[in-house]
């Protein structure tokens, strides 16, 4: 392959070149002669830079060769990528679009590669251009899609349309100034709003800083549509990098920021604050100059917090960070060792551990109930830069509670109070209709403890990371401490609570739980993802899937023995002949039991596709304690280096019985390449073989819900205080909502449930998805969205729902671009598209006489 780096030097010479000349003509014609040579020879490196040199020499070239071009272009950055020479893979994009700076397709593709290395902001970028170029261009949306998403995350619309939020930050904004903080820094500006609500109350100076490049540069397009771009000097920073004088002239007089999530300090607030009293604001008011030169000191707004928080119990967040069946599908989940989510505070080092998700309570399906009284957890001062400083350093504090209500610890729920000055504040609690949601700190361990009023419950608060903590670790009962979390070592000074009444076998007990957690248990713990913690539970879906594999197993060891009068083997420790064997492939993306399900029928030889060690252990071993013999059990990926190979046979002259895909993704999508990997997976079945789902028929609803409306875009000027937001941030607009939850989402049904289509993954034909829809209107009202789900038929009978409430799937919803007002008795007719794996839908009223026939 020729090395791109010995490339002919273009631009100028093209620009130079003089027409007629028959030199120049004679390079053009062997170049290109070369090009189609080699690119015949797929020799792609070669032909890419033949290619230039025509393209560069005679621009009239670039409509015949365009498409061989792009062709060339692509194979060669292909096999680039392969050798992971990725500087030279983008070197041949940026040549390939100086000379093709409008080529939609080139564009698109460069998006991609971007994407893939990461580079998400860049390759929105390119994404977005191509769009322009070809609204039209499917590829270039859907990818379009998938980074909007990431760029601008959700919670800006949510922000942004909550007035109640913007105009009480408006309003302590105004205050500030007005008593002399002239001089202003927005630390993590998103779209402005802070910075333009300063400026407008008459601060002098007013500086912004944004870290994320997307949001500053629509941070600079908002300036500069409400006219005040010469106003505020807006940085693409990290507040932490600023400095005086370099960044800003002088230290300023005021902080505001809204830099907090749901955990209060999740976005590095304590950190921020720490750095801007140090070096970007103003010495803090002090005792001594209280009654001196205001405009000498700084301050910040929020002034402080105060974080809440309350134990309660939750089915829905139980079952997504702990095991609570005992048996799935037929097997005993008895021996499978620690499983839980990811998510603790817990003080073992282990991978990929966050400490806490977050949740909005009041949209939990199956609600929550409150075990204790709301309490303080922590109040801290965010112009104290002393007590910021402390907080890391805090010990841990241990609060005793009162239980007030019998139920189930299955988690600490936390939101906070952001005082904004003395007078106003904002709370992001469960009763508040706002746009928060609530941090979630799940109890992991223990397993089915019911607290009871007269109770205590000990919760530890700590401050680690710059990450709030906090663990409900024992229950004071009846003057007796009983340990919860089992993997927190209990500090030295563990006997302060006096036990008066010793029972030794509950101490027994505790030594034993104690002993057995704080080396062991750690290392032999398993996470899983919330999402597959909350699939490991559902039963109903294992269920189904065990019938419907015995079901297709019998049938298939019913044939091959027919005939042959041998006495059927169904001994599940393995000692069928390798002959009679019956082979099972299980892609699942991540953890999955259902190889283990079909390995239990006997006779059959599994192949699972769970890739982590630990979880590979876990499978191990409830193979073991369940009777199925190892040798049945083999991971798929330990034998296949790359993906490609991923669907193959399990040998030379054996085809599979059942392989069974994953078809759609926790957050309510059907997956990517699922019908490629159907149409592959049906090739290498054997006769009387079968894919598991064989068929997904997609559901949909009409609906009318301003929540959907308010998280996909901006609307208007009014919840922005009057300020034009809208136009830029609604770019980021994305018409598929995922992650939904349809059974608590605040919508008006106007419509019954209706099929929108099928896709049959045993039967290449008829899933090329176009369809007109046409649904009935049941009540008036506007719809705004269409919620969609799917009903997983595993075979004729059998189906799985993703909507039930057991489900460990979300609902995905299309959001229109436009409400349609209807009236009931009304059809609807719906233009539903599948491109890809993404669904797209458009609605319009139906003429009443057509609908008639
Ligand atoms: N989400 C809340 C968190 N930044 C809000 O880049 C509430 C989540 C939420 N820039 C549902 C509802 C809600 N220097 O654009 C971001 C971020 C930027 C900084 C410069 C820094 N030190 C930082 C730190 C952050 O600030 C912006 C806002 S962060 C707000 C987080 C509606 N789910």
């Amino acid at each position: 392959m020729p090395n791109t780096s010995a490339r002919p030097k273009h631009g100028r010479r093209s620009r130079r070149r003089r027409r007629g000349d028959p030199a120049r003509d004679e390079l053009v014609s062997s170049s290109l002669q070369s090009a189609q040579q080699c690119l015949l020879n797929q020799d792609y490196g070669t032909a890419f830079v033949h290619y230039l040199l025509v393209l560069n020499l005679a621009p009239e070239f670039k409509d015949f060769a365009q498409e061989s071009f792009r062709f060339t272009l692509f194979k060669w950055a292909e096999e680039l990528d392969s050798v992971g020479r990725i500087q030279e893979l983008f070197d041949c994009y940026e040549q390939a679009l100086e000379i093709l700076p409008a080529d939609e397709v080139i564009l698109n593709s460069m998006g991609e590669h971007l994407f893939r290395m990461g580079f998400r902001d860049e390759a929105a970028g390119y994404f977005h251009k191509a769009l322009k170029l070809r609204p039209e261009f499917p590829e270039a949306r859907e990818n379009f899609y998938r980074v909007a998403n990431w760029l601008v995350e959700r919670w800006h619309f949510l922000m942004l349309n909550d007035h109640g939020r913007n105009q009480k930050y408006q309003q302590a904004i105004q205050k500030a100034v007005q008593s002399g903080c002239s001089t202003v820094l927005d630390i993590g500006t998103g779209t402005g709003i802070l910075g333009m609500c300063a400026k407008q109350a008459g601060a002098a100076e007013v500086y912004a800083c944004e870290l994320s490049k997307t949001m500053y540069e629509l941070a600079c397009e908002v300036v500069t549509a409400n006219g005040m771009e010469g106003d505020i000097k807006i940085l693409h920073k990290k507040s932490l990098e600023m400095e005086v004088p370099a960044d800003i002239p002088h230290r300023v007089s005021l902080v505001v920021t809204e830099t907090v999530d749901a955990g209060l300090f999740g976005e590095g607030i304590i950190e921020s604050l720490i750095h801007a009293w140090h070096h970007l604001l103003l010495p803090p008011k002090s005792n001594e100059n209280k009654f001196g030169e205001q405009s000498a000191t700084g301050r910040v707004i929020p002034a402080g917090a105060t974080v809440f928080a309350l134990a309660v119990e939750c089915p829905e967040i139980r079952r997504h960070h702990r095991l609570c069946a005992t048996q799935v599908g037929g097997l005993s989940m008895a021996a499978c060792g620690e499983i839980h989510s990811p998510v603790s505070c817990s003080s073992e080092p282990e991978e990929s551990v966050e400490p806490y998700t977050t949740e909005r309570l009041s949209r939990l399906p199956g609600g929550y109930t409150a075990l204790t009284e709301p309490f303080t957890a922590l109040t801290i001062d965010f112009n104290n830069v002393q007590e910021l400083e402390g907080l890391s350093s805090r010990e841990v504090q241990r609060i005793q509670l009162p239980v007030t209500q019998q139920g189930e610890l299955d988690a600490l729920a936390v939101w906070f109070q952001l005082h904004l000055d003395e007078e106003s504040s904002l709370s992001t609690g469960p009763q508040e209709d706002t746009c928060w949601e609530q941090a979630i700190y799940p109890v992991h361990s223990a397993k089915c403890f019911m607290l009871k009023p007269g109770d205590e419950l000990i919760v530890e608060v700590s401050c680690r990371d710059a990450y709030l903590g906090l663990s409900g670790v024992a229950v004071l009962r009846g003057g007796r401490q009983i340990h919860l979390d089992k993997s927190r070592s209990w500090p030295r000074s563990e006997n302060l609570v006096p036990n008066p009444n010793p029972n030794p076998e509950a101490e027994l007990c505790t030594a034993l739980a104690c002993l057995q957690t704080n080396q062991k248990q750690s290392k032999d713990s398993c996470l899983l993802e919330c999402s597959e913690m909350a699939l490991l539970n559902n039963t109903d879906y294992h269920q189904s899937f065990r019938s419907a594999l015995d079901k297709l197993i019998s049938q298939l060891k019913g044939k091959l023995h027919s005939g042959e009068g041998a006495a059927l083997n169904t001994d599940p420790a393995g000692s069928t002949p390798a002959s009679d064997l019956l082979y099972v492939l299980d892609v699942s993306e991540g953890f999955s039991l259902l190889s283990l399900l079909a390995a239990s029928q006997g006779g059959v030889k599994v192949y699972s596709s769970v890739e982590k060690s630990k979880q590979q252990e876990v499978l191990k071993r409830l193979a073991h304690s369940n009777g199925i013999s190892e040798q049945l059990l083999e991971f798929w990926l330990n034998r296949v280096e790359d993906e490609q190979g991923m669907l193959q046979r399990p040998s030379g002259e054996k085809l599979w019985s059942a392989i069974i895909l994953d078809c759609v993704e926790t957050c309510g999508l059907i997956r990517q390449k699922l019908m490629e990997k159907a149409s592959l997976a049906r090739c290498l079945l054997e006769e009387g073989g079968h894919i598991f789902p064989e068929r997904i028929v997609v559901h949909g609803m009409l609906v009318e819900s301003d929540t959907l409306l308010r998280e996909s875009a901006v609307q208007g000027l009014e919840p922005t205080l009057g300020f034009n937001i809208s136009p830029f941030i609604n770019q980021f607009t994305v018409p598929v909502h995922v992650f939904l939850d349809f059974s608590t989402l605040e919508c008006r049904h106007l419509s019954e449930a209706a099929e929108l289509f099928v896709l049959n993954l045993m039967d290449a034909n008829s899933n090329y998805i176009n369809r007109e829809v046409k649904i009935k209107v049941t009540s008036a009202g506007r719809i705004t969205a269409v919620p969609f789900w799917y009903h997983i038929y595993l075979d004729q009978e059998i189906s799985v729902s993703s909507l039930g409430q057991n489900s460990h799937w979300k609902q995905a919803a299309v959001v229109l671009p436009e409400p349609l007002q209807v009236q009931a008795g009304d059809w609807v007719c719906l233009n539903v598209k599948l491109h890809k794996s993404t669904i797209s839908i458009l609605a319009h009223i139906e003429n009443t006489h057509v609908v008639m026939d």
